[in-house]
């Protein structure tokens, strides 16, 4: 009877794939948000260099759920531009086999005053190994949108310590009258995907981002719902004997071929 139990115990364990996991970090007292208290005329990234406050516990309520109950800054300018800004940091440390980081922002920004056209709130993500911060994209104007960034590990997001950051500035021009804007932010999170042995197993949606130095040979027929993104941490190969994607993609810095059999293309 025995031999029988250990039998079937092999035949699950074959079965079971090899996913990653994913975790989605909020803003808390374990990660962080920040904000600046003091304007500045200073309206670049090096405005992120600021001494920064910690966001007290009203305003962590505010931004680790989404329920319309939103954390706000407002800058406003009497003469020129002036800028402040806000940023969180989520801590993704202890976490081995990163392959996506996912940041997400849900908010919107208004203006008042006469320079309301000119002034704007903008999204950074911090790129660690430049050391720069990098352009994201403009908050949505007076209604809330959900903003997602998708980045393969490869593209420097992560910290050696963990730390995953991205931040907003606001920045108010006056025209002809006394301008304000108000970035206004429901929800801010990172998550992330880890602890795949390789990354040749699909999760079975959305985008799949496939590393070439796994040199994966993806033997069946698979369809990805999103978008497949190939990057390469060293040199190697992908090869796919029936994919169906969107889109498939290179963000390859080493060298790295493509095998394809049969490739189909969805809407
Ligand atoms: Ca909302
Ligand atoms: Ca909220």
């Amino acid at each position: 009877m025995k031999k029988y139990l250990v039998f079937i115990v092999f035949l699950l364990l074959l079965a079971i794939p090899i996913n990653a996991t994913v975790v989605i970090f909020l803003p808390n007292v374990t990660n962080y948000a920040k904000q600046n208290t003091t304007a500045t005329t200073d309206c670049t990234v090096a405005i992120f260099n600021s001494v920064l406050n910690n966001f007290t516990d009203a305003n962590y309520n505010t931004v680790n759920v989404s329920d319309n109950s939103r954390y706000s800054q407002t800058v406003s300018s009497t003469s020129g531009a002036k800028c402040n800004f806000y940023t969180f940091m989520f801590n993704a440390s202890g976490y081995t086999g990163i392959t996506e980081v996912n940041i997400t922002h849900e908010g919107y920004y208004i203006t008042t005053g006469g320079g309301g056209d000119l002034s704007w709130a903008e999204l950074y993500w911090y790129n660690v190994t430049s050391g720069a911060w990098q352009d994201w994209t403009t908050t949505n104007y007076d209604s809330e949108t959900t903003i997602t960034k998708s980045l393969p590990a490869s593209t420097n997001i992560i910290a050696t310590n963990g730390a995953i950051q991205f931040g907003l500035i606001l920045n108010a021009i006056r025209m002809v009258s006394t301008t304000s804007v108000t970035s206004y932010t429901d929800l801010a999170t990172a998550k992330i995907t880890y602890g795949a042995t390789n990354t040749c197993t699909y999760s079975g949606s959305g985008n799949w981002n496939i590393d070439c130095k796994d040199n994966c040979d993806i033997s069946s027929a698979t369809t990805v719902t999103g978008n497949i993104t190939i990057y390469s941490t060293g040199t190697g190969s992908v090869k796919f004997s029936s994919i169906t994607a969107k889109r498939i993609s290179m963000n390859a810095t080493n060298s790295c071929i493509v095998y394809y059999t049969n490739r189909k293309v969805i809407a």
